[in-house]
């Protein structure tokens, strides 16, 4: 794998709501220690969250990871959509129904993308709660590419039943 010289912060969603949510999120992040070319930084608590969608589904356990990566983004997104197989994801299943394991790219250092496969930041981040308050947890000085800061979006943003359930390594 071509291997970038500079390392940059990238902030990772995770998301479960199927197949005991807890078990996939702890193994997520087992794997995301794994990554080629990364360190896992910092991981924020794991919390249960209501779904977004259709609501004929389970509860969702959601966190947020920080990695520092030498991987492009596309190599990261590979390398995440893999972890995701590996966790029994079905990439055919319902638009916003219930998945085993969800990663996604929320921020890629401040860098903007739009392509076919990967928009950064990522188009949920700004309006879901099982987003921000745990990346709040991991960065709460954070601004977006855009220049808002993380706490201003909080300001905006209920919790909507949103409860913290665990620190991730209890
Ligand atoms: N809802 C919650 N609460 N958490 C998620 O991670 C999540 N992921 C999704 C949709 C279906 C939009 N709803 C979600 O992809």
């Amino acid at each position: 794998m071509p291997e970038q010289v500079t390392e940059h912060n990238v902030y990772v969603g995770l998301g479960a709501n199927l197949a005991n949510p807890l078990t996939q999120l702890h193994s997520a992040v087992a794997a995301l220690r794994q990554l080629p070319h990364s360190r896992l930084l910092a991981v924020s608590g794991f919390y249960g969250s209501k779904p977004m969608g259709p609501q004929d589904q389970p509860d969702y356990v959601n966190a947020v990871a920080k990695l520092a990566t030498k991987l492009l983004p596309i190599e990261l997104l590979d390398a995440l959509q893999q972890i995701e197989q590996q966790h029994g994801r079905q990439r055919k299943a319902q638009r916003w129904g219930a998945r085993t394991l969800d990663l996604d790219i929320l921020l890629y250092a401040n860098h903007t993308i739009s392509s076919e496969r990967l928009i950064v930041p990522h188009y949920g981040l700004t309006q879901r709660e099982f987003v921000l308050y745990p990346l709040a947890e991991i960065a709460p000085q954070l601004q977006l590419p855009c220049g808002t800061s993380l706490q201003v979006l909080l300001s905006q943003v209920p919790l909507n039943g949103l409860e913290k359930l665990s620190n991730t390594c209890s």
